[in-house]
Order: structure tokens, then sequence, then C-alpha cells
């Protein structure tokens, strides 16, 4: 850690507001992806496949093993030290706090964040909601795995226009992209259905696909929360602000006085330097660099 460090901890002690950014590269040492850069999921799988509602529309099988692939990986996987202690923080700071957290993978709330501080604005992998516009059913904390016996096994595998593909993640594979191979293709009739729903309306993941609008009570909520009084501080962590509207939050906090400190592995060196005004970072493993920056507030992790 840099000599900044003690500046920063500074900063974090006499911080009345703070708000938490958290993006993939906080799952990283659970052992979950990141989307983008050269272990990301998005280098072997197309983007434009899998996470936009025309993917849906086109294959939702295709979709579905995707996410049935991600639910089984994030149960598997287990919280951090970097969870553990933004739980912590959130329990120290009380209402003083939020964080803005664009993983779908639970692994928060299951570090023990209090759920009403949290905000999961990309929704969640373990909420099912129906894609008939005209029912409301929506199903929160479904852990069940696999939701539909056509699921069951076929996490690792899909085909999408007569291209066969399987998702390799074994352990010699863990440091790059999981990448995809061969194999099967699923009908509507074997995916998860509405259970309100006559018809048979199928089910999809409770996610924020591109294109789709981020639920409304959440953003008025972070919304209040930044304009109500000046948030004091920003920890950007394991994200690389490339999403909007997610990567908004950093400039109006900024703009309104607040500090950034960023946590990643990739931080550009005018910052490492310290030569951008009011910012720190931190370089490296968030679970690592986290909880001995919050050290002051949270004690050892
Ligand atoms: C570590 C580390 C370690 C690694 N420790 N760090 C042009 C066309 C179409 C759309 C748009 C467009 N221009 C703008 C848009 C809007 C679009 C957008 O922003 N697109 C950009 C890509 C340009 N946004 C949207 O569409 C949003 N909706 C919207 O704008 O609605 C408007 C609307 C209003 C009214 C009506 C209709 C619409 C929705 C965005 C939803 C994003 N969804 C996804 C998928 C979620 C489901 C799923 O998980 O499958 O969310 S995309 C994906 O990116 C996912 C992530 O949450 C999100 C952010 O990624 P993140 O977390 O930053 O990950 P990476 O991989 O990018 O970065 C990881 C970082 O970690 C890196 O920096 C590493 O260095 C670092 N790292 N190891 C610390 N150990």
């Amino acid at each position: 850690m840099p000599s900044s460090l003690t500046e920063f901890q500074d900063c974090l002690k006499e911080s009345k507001k703070i708000v938490a950014l958290v993006g993939a590269g906080l799952s990283v040492s659970s052992g979950l992806p990141t989307f983008r850069g050269s272990q990301g999921l998005w280098k072997n799988f197309n983007m434009i496949d899998l996470a936009t509602p025309d993917a849906f529309y086109i294959d939702p099988g295709l979709v579905w093993q995707f996410y049935s692939w991600r639910r089984v990986n994030a149960l598997k996987a287990k919280p951090n030290k970097g969870h553990y202690a933004l739980a912590a923080l959130a329990k120290v700071k009380g209402d003083d706090f939020i964080t803005i957290t664009q993983n779908v993978d639970g692994l928060l709330i299951r570090a023990g964040h209090p759920k009403r501080t949290l905000f999961e604005i990309h929704g969640s992998l373990f909420d099912l909601k129906c894609t008939n516009f005209m029912c409301n059913y929506v199903e929160h904390d479904n852990f069940k795995h696999p939701l539909t016996k056509a699921l069951s096994d076929t996490e690792n595998e899909f085909e999408t226009g007569g291209r066969k593909r399987k998702i390799t993640d074994d352990a010699e594979n863990a440091k790059v992209s999981p990448t995809f191979t061969p194999v099967k293709q699923l009908s509507e009739k074997d995916l998860p259905q509405c259970p309100v729903c006559k018809d048979g309306s199928l089910l999809r993941p409770g996610v924020v696909w591109f294109g789709e609008p981020l639920s409304m009570t959440l953003m008025d909520k972070i919304d209040n929360f930044i304009e109500e009084g000046e948030v004091d501080l920003i920890l950007v962590i394991g994200t690389s602000g490339t999403v909007y509207p997610a990567n908004s939050f950093v400039d109006r906090v900024r703009l309104k006085g607040g500090k950034v400190a960023i946590f990643n592995t990739d931080i550009e060196s005018d910052i490492l330097k310290g030569e951008q005004k009011d910012t720190w970072g931190f370089k490296g493993d968030a679970s690592e660099t986290l909880p001995l920056a919050l050290k002051p507030l949270i004690g050892t992790i």
C-alpha cells in the first residue's frame, strides 16, 4: 500500500457520508470472472448473444443456460474479505453509508451487508421475473438448482445457431476467460415458466440487460442519498466504470466536493502518483487492499 494510505485513512475517519460503488473486480478472489479484459466473460462470450432482451427473445434456452451456469458459480463462491470489509463498514456507518453494487452474485448480502443500505442496481441472479408485459410476477431469493430438469447438468453447455458450445472453467483454465465449445439446444417448455400466467409465459433472470432501465425506486433512493447533504467520500471498487448510469456516480460525488478512493488491479499512473486532486488509488486485489484501508473504522477482518 502507498504512503498515501494514512492520508486516505484520515479522510475516512473524518468523512460523515460515504458511498461505495462496486463492480465485478470485488468478486474475483471469490472465483467469479469479470466482464471485460483478458480474464473477463465478454472475451469469449458475445454479450449481444447473452445480456440483452433481444438475445432472450431470439434464444431463451441459450441465455438461460448462461445464467444457470452463473447462478451455480455464484452459489459455489464464498464472500471474500473485501465483501466482509464493506459489510462491516456498512454496520459501523449505519444510515450515513450506502453501497451501490453492479454485481448480481449476492455475495455482499451473504457477507452480512445490511439490505437497507445495499443497492443492487443491476438486479440479482437469484431473482426471477415474468416476461409477460401484463404480469408483474417477481420471485426473490430463489437459490434452487437446477431451475428445471432440462437445466440440470446443462449449466456448462449450450448451442446457438447450429454452433455448439461448452464452457470450460477447470483449474487449468482458471486464469483465463471461460471458453465455449460444443453441446445442445433447449426449447421454451424446458425453461422456467411463470406460476401465475395461465399461458405458461417464460420467467427470465432478474438482472438488468443492456438497453433496459434500472429500477426507478432504487435510483430515487440513491439520488436522495447523494443530493441530500454532501457525500464526503466515494470508494470505487473493482469496476471499469464503462457502464452507464453506474459510472456517473463518481463524477456526481466529485462535483459536489467529495473525494475518491479507487481499489483496482488496474489504475492510471497519475492517480497512483497522487497527481489527481482528491483521488487516491490502491492498486491490487480489492479483497486485500480494502480491509487494510478500512481498518481504522472496522478493525481487523
Ligand atoms: C479488480 C480485480 C481485483 C479485476 N480487485 N479490481 C450504446 C449502445 C447501447 C447502450 C448504450 C450505448 N451507450 C451507452 C449505453 C447505455 C448502456 C451502457 O452503459 N453501455 C456502455 C457499455 C457503453 N447502459 C445501459 O444500457 C443501462 N441501461 C440504461 O442506460 O437504460 C436507459 C433507459 C432508460 C429508459 C428506458 C430504457 C433504457 C443498463 C446497463 C446494464 C448492464 N448490465 C450488465 C449485465 C448484468 C447482468 C449480468 O451480470 O449478466 O452489468 S453489463 C456488465 O457490466 C454487468 C456489470 O455489472 C457491468 C459493469 O461491469 P464491471 O463490474 O465494471 O466489470 P468489468 O469487467 O467491466 O470491470 C472489472 C474491473 O475490475 C476492471 O477495472 C478490473 O481492472 C478490475 N479488477 N480483478 C480489484 N482482484
